[in-house]
C-alpha cells in the first residue's frame, strides 16, 4: 500500500532532525521508502501563541504494514528525537503523522485515516503536491484540487535544504 507521511519540526535542529527522522523510519522491514519532498519553511497553525516556524516535509513510502504498526513506528522515532509531549499543537522536535495509509478510511481517535486535517492544511498539501503530482486523499479527492483556494501564504519553499534517500 503506498503511505503518506507528514514531518514537521519546530525545535532545535530542525533539518537535521527531519533527515534524521527519514533515516530512522526506514531502519526497520516493512517500509519503502519512494519520495521525500522539497522543505519549507511554514508559520505554525494552531496551538499557543508565539512559537517557532515549522520545517515540514512529506515523505511517500510503501508499506505492507498495519497501519497501526506504522504510527508504533513513527512514534517511536519522534521519541527517539527527543520528543515531549507537553501540549497539544505546541513545539515539537519531531512530529510525524500518518496522512494516508492506502484507502483505509478509521475514525479511531487514536488513528484516524485519512489524518482528519490534511484536506485543509497547506504545509501538507503544497510540499505533497511537489512530491506526487498525482496524489489523492482518500476521500477528499486530488491533492492539487484541495490546494485550489487554500491560503499558502504561510508556506514557504526552502530551496537552499534537499532531503536525502534514507542511508
Ligand atoms: N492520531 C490520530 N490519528 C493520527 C494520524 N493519522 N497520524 C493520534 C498520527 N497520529 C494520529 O498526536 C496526538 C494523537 O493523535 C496521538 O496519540 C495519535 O494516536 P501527537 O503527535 O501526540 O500530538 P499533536 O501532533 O500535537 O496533535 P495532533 O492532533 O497530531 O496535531 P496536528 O493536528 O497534527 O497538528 N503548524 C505547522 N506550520 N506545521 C506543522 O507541522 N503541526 C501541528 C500538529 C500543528 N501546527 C502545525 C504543524
Ligand atoms: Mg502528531
Amino acid at each position: 500500500m503506498k503511505c503518506v507521511l507528514s514531518l514537521g519540526s519546530n525545535l532545535g535542529r530542525r533539518f537535521e532532525t527531519l533527515q534524521g527522522a527519514i533515516d530512522t523510519l526506514f531502519d526497520a522491514p516493512g517500509l519503502e521508502f519512494v519520495a521525500a519532498s522539497p522543505v519549507y519553511e511554514t508559520e505554525p497553525v494552531g496551538g499557543p501563541g508565539g512559537q517557532k516556524p515549522y520545517l515540514n516535509a512529506i515523505v511517500i513510502a510503501e508499506t505492507r504494514l498495519q497501519p497501526r504498526t506504522l504510527l508504533e513506528r513513527a512514534q517511536s522515532v519522534e521519541n527517539a528525537f527527543g520528543r515531549e509531549r507537553l501540549e497539544r499543537w505546541g513545539p515539537r522536535t519531531l512530529d510525524i503523522d500518518l496522512i494516508m495509509v492506502g484507502e483505509t478510511i478509521s475514525d479511531d481517535p487514536d488513528l484516524t485515516l485519512p489524518h482528519p486535517r490534511a484536506h485543509e492544511r497547506a504545509f501538507v498539501l503544497v510540499p505533497w503536491s511537489m512530491a506526487d503530482p498525482e496524489g489523492r486523499l482518500p476521500g477528499h479527492g486530488p491533492v492539487t484540487e484541495l490546494l485550489i483556494g487554500l491560503d499558502q501564504q504561510g508556506v514557504s519553499l526552502r530551496a537552499d535544504l534537499e532531503l536525502q534517500s534514507p542511508d
